[in-house]
């Protein structure tokens, strides 16, 4: 083994941070541009469910919050792409890869938005299950990512919370509201489940993470710690969380639940969600409808940059 190796080794050993600049082998360097990459995407694919109510919200005040979380979210794919680009990749490079269906993004954005409730149920349950999974990830071995999660995991207890506090107000209000908080819980509660991944026996990249302190718990863990925290949450708005097979184990001391539907997960990863063409479409249309934006910025930088060496 070399030294370079014997020093990173070292370093995850004593729990100690990566930097960008620090030695590494390929292959951490490799899943932390996969995981970094693909969270980056969620988190730019993430804008168009929500961002399909902002013109449709039912209020002034709604409106402002549906605003100011969907630019949290952009702002969240932007430090996740600077994150990746200290690993060596190009950010124009991995958008390419996103809208060529090379790298994935999290499948539950392949889900539809069809009533405002869903505004207040991804704020509870999809951002509830972020944070669950991205808390841990503030300890993340390699500094750039964990430290990006540091505000990212902020302003995702700020969304969870307008989530839980429009549901609230439904919840409290006619009884034609109250049935559509029940009505997309239902339609989110699995996918919900499946954002922490495929289950641990069928997770080829848990172990290696772990070992590397990239991941610090496993899908299933954290799945776990989700639903636990969820079922409490539930009974306070007065909602049904849609699994009969959903009680307190006392042994465990934890709750017993239904697994999702994997294969209904498997054939999201493969391309036929119900909005997976829709999802990378509208991105691709944004980023062609961008580039005159990118070529007056790199006309702009190269004409400074020439303005800079010939007063030099
Ligand atoms: N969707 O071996 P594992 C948000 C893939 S939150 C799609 O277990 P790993 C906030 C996986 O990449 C959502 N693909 O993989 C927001 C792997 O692919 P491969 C984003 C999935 O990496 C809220 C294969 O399956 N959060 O955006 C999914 O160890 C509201 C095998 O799986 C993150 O990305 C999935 N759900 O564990 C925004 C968090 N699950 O190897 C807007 C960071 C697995 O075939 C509105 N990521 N795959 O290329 C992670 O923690 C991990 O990557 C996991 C997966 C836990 C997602």
């Amino acid at each position: 083994m070399s030294a370079l190796e014997s020093r990173f080794d070292e370093t995850i050993a004593a729990d100690q941070r990566i930097e960008p600049r620090d030695w590494m082998p390929e292959a951490y360097r490799k899943t932390l541009i996969r995981q970094i990459a693909q969270h980056a995407h969620s988190e730019i694919i993430g804008m168009q469910p929500e961002g399909n109510w902002i013109l449709r919200a039912p209020s002034l005040r709604r409106k402002a919050i549906l605003l100011a979380k969907v630019q949290d979210e952009a702002g969240h794919g932007m430090y996740l792409y600077a994150a990746a680009e200290t690993l060596g990749v190009d950010r124009a490079e991995l958008t390419e890869m996103l809208i060529e269906g090379r790298q994935r993004y999290s499948s539950i954005f392949n889900y539809p938005t069809l009533s405002y409730a869903d505004i207040g149920v991804i704020g509870w349950l999809v951002d509830g299950a972020a944070i669950c999974n991205q808390v841990p990830l503030c300890r993340c071995s390699y500094g750039p990512y964990a430290r990006a999660m540091i505000r990212v995991c902020k302003e995702e207890s700020f969304h969870q919370r307008q989530g839980f506090e429009l549901l609230l107000a439904m919840v409290n209000g006619t009884a034609a509201q109250r049935e559509m908080v029940q009505e997309s819980t239902n339609r989110w509660w699995w996918p919900s489940l499946m954002m922490f991944g495929p289950p641990d026996g069928d997770s080829p990249n848990t172990q290696q993470s772990m070992k590397w302190n990239i991941k610090r718990h496993t899908n299933d863990e954290l799945r776990q710690r989700f639903v636990d925290m969820t079922v409490p949450q539930a009974a306070a708005l007065g909602i049904t969380l849609p699994d009969p097979g959903l009680v307190w184990n006392d042994e465990r001391k934890a709750h017993d639940y239904t697994e999702p539907d994997w294969s209904e997960f498997k054939a999201v990863l493969s391309g036929s969600g119900p909005c997976n063409a829709q999802r990378v479409e509208h991105r691709k249309r944004a980023h062609d409808r961008g580039a005159w934006v990118r070529e007056a910025a790199t006309a702009y930088a190269q004409k400074q940059a020439a303005r800079r060496e010939s007063a030099a």
